[in-house]
């Protein structure tokens, strides 16, 4: 390298934080790009998702993580918050994400015990402040100085951007000397049958009451460019757990997968820039989130 030149930084950095706070939303907002699906409902982010940020001289990867909670036992939750908790030992920096609106979640402690464990640089990020009257964050900053030695407080809203520049300012302290890891104009590292996955999946949390959104999966069986018309033709399955989970989703004479299927459809066509046609066929598959082998072909790392 010649030696008038900076040298390129690049580092990891997961997000973290209990479900719900806005982890996806804040990853989507950095990344002017939908990469993690975003739902009113907890529990949403199943996987690691990786976004890359790209800047003049500097690389961010942002390690997204499914919400970290306590209060359900299946192997899919399991596995999910092992996903979370390896992300911890495994980057440059953490982001702990909190609600304004719930700075003493106890699932926050729980976090903050691991942290001690691993010992990582973090940065704290109070989330939603769009939502709180501003001398509420005061007696909040004050309270979390003590409880980890943060490198910084920032507090934001992923969602209408506030602190988010100050944010990447803080993040690129912590960048060092390193590699470009993934090319320019790479966004993420997830295969395009995993995006149309997950943003069905996104569609069936919006739709679907209850337990339903839970126990579902969804396993995208083929993608195909047709040239001709320009347009893609994508089939998929959606895997529930009952028989009665099954006629939910289907819906009054249909009315249910339709609903998913276009609002699926319309996204798709406007992530991909092209007509879509979307099949979506609903199976049951029993227990499939307590079981190692199912859970594995559906990607969940069991
Ligand atoms: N008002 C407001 N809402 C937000 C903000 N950030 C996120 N949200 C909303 O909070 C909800 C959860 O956001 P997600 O990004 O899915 O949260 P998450 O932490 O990724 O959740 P899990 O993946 O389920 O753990 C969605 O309805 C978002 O629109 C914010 O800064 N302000
Ligand atoms: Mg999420």
């Amino acid at each position: 390298m010649n030696q008038n030149q900076e040298e390129f930084l690049s580092g990891f950095v997961a997000i973290i934080g209990p479900t719900n706070v806005g982890k996806s939303t804040l990853l989507n907002n950095l990344l002017r790009t939908k990469v993690s699906i975003v739902t009113p409902k907890p529990q949403t982010t199943r996987n690691r998702v990786l976004g890359i940020y790209h800047g003049d001289g500097f690389q961010i990867i942002f390690v997204d993580t499914p919400g970290i909670h306590s209060y359900v036992k299946t192997l899919l939750n399991k596995t999910m918050i092992d996903t979370a908790i390896s992300a911890i030992k495994d980057v440059d920096l953490i982001l702990l994400m909190i609600d304004a609106q719930n700075p003493d979640d106890p699932e926050v402690e729980k976090i903050i015990e691991k942290m001690h464990k691993f010992k990582k640089p973090a940065i704290l990020l109070i989330n939603k402040i769009d939502l709180i009257r501003k001398t509420d964050l005061l007696p909040m900053i004050d309270e979390y100085k003590d409880k980890y030695p943060f490198e910084a407080i920032v507090p934001i809203s992923a969602l209408n951007g506030d602190g988010l520049d100050l944010l990447l300012k803080e993040i690129k302290k912590h960048l060092k000397p390193g590699p470009m890891y993934y090319p320019e104009d790479m966004k993420t590292d997830q295969p395009k049958e995993f995006l149309i996955a997950e943003i069905i999946r996104e569609k069936i949390f919006f739709f679907t009451k209850q337990e339903i959104p839970y126990s579902c999966a969804v396993d995208v069986e083929f993608v195909q460019k047709d040239p001709e018309k320009d347009m893609i033709i994508i089939s998929a399955k959606i895997y529930v757990e009952t028989n009665s989970q099954k006629k939910i989703i289907i819906g009054q004479s249909g009315s249910m997968i339709k609903k998913i299927g276009q609002a699926a459809r319309e996204e798709l066509e406007f992530v991909f820039g092209k007509k879509v046609y979307l099949d979506l066929f609903v199976r049951v598959q029993k227990n499939w989130t307590k079981d190692p082998s199912a859970l594995r072909r559906l990607g969940y790392r069991a």
